[in-house]
């Protein structure tokens, strides 16, 4: 809808004649933009690591972090979760910092939605 056309839902009263337009204020908020935290494949980080950390990290059960860590090995790359963005980001220093504590090369991005 064009920015100043009247809506039926404007609360339209005539005075002396004049159209009078009492407009709504807006009451949605925007959402802000998520961020999906992305782990990526690699030869050398061990299984029990990457499971380690989707449990610790991103608070996933058992069966999920072992499902999570299966898809990232045969595909390549897979998802931990969305966030705003500075939680996406303490999220990926997280991983990064563990992994280069425990000297495994372990990659872990985030991406716009
Ligand atoms: N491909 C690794 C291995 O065979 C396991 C692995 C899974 C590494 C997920 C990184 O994000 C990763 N040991």
């Amino acid at each position: 809808m064009a920015r100043n056309e009247i809506k039926a839902s404007d609360a339209n009263v005539k005075q002396d004649g004049v159209l009078v337009v009492e407009k709504k204020t807006r009451t949605a908020t925007a959402r802000p933009p998520f961020y999906k935290v992305v782990l990526l494949n690699d030869d050398y980080t061990p299984m029990d690591f990457v499971v380690f950390i989707l449990k610790q990290v991103f608070h996933k059960q058992h069966a999920d972090a072992i499902r999570i860590m299966l898809e990232v090995h045969n595909r390549g790359a897979g998802e931990c979760g969305t966030f705003t963005r500075d939680v996406a980001e303490t999220k990926v220093e997280q991983v990064v910092a563990a992994a280069r504590k425990n000297e495994h090369p372990l990659q872990c991005v985030m991406e716009k939605e």
